[in-house]
């Protein structure tokens, strides 16, 4: 193949050119939030996009580096804000790279032996998650939060696993205006 020159805007995430553009509604993800009767609502009202990913055009083969941006925009279910499905990799000796372009989240990544960590989300902040650490984003900022990352070409997606266990087990929820990162409790 041959090289690629793309822009990236990290005031709106997009990528010039990018590959196949992902764009996950509040229905794409059914039973992930805490307070399913809001989610309910919000489905039926407006059923919003929670976040896109634009991909650089690259082939999903080992060798090559899977990389682009994801954009998740700024909005509640609930207590809980938006955030992503999260996934393990189906090559659990693929690790990833997260470098913070605009807005403030957490990064809630966890083994499946039960260690739960996270990492805040600011503009300039780099977070390697190790391979076997499954990660799932959350943006608690008033705006969007963009981010870029890179992962091995051959790492896959594995949801199956994360939607077994009940979700993750730490939550990201508005308590007094703030946001709280807390164990999800019982959902496992
Ligand atoms: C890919 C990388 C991100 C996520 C994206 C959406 O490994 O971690 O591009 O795919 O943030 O998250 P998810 O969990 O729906 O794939
Ligand atoms: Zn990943």
């Amino acid at each position: 193949m041959d090289p690629i020159r793309a822009a990236l805007d990290a005031e709106t995430g997009q990528v010039e050119p990018h590959g196949e553009a992902i764009t996950r509604r509040l229905s794409d993800m059914k039973g992930y939030y805490l307070d399913s009767a809001a989610e309910a609502r919000l489905v039926d009202e407006a059923n919003p996009v929670l976040y896109e990913v634009f991909p650089l055009d690259v082939p999903e083969e080992e060798g090559h580096v899977l990389c682009g941006t994801t954009v998740i925009h700024p909005g509640k279910v609930g207590t809980e804000y938006f955030m992503t499905k999260g996934h393990f990799h189906e090559n659990d000796r693929s690790a990833e790279v997260y470098h913070t372009l605009r807005g403030l989240g957490y990064l809630l990544i966890e083994t499946g032996d039960g260690r739960a960590e996270h990492c805040e989300m600011k503009p300039g902040s780099v977070c390697y998650i190790p391979p076997g650490w499954a990660h799932r984003t959350v943006n608690v900022g008033q705006g969007p939060l963009v981010f870029f990352y890179a992962m091995p070409g051959d790492a896959g997606h594995d949801y199956g696993s994360i939607e077994l266990r009940g979700g993750f087990r730490e939550v990201v929820v508005e308590e007094s205006g703030l946001p709280v990162v807390q164990p999800s409790g019982g959902r496992q």
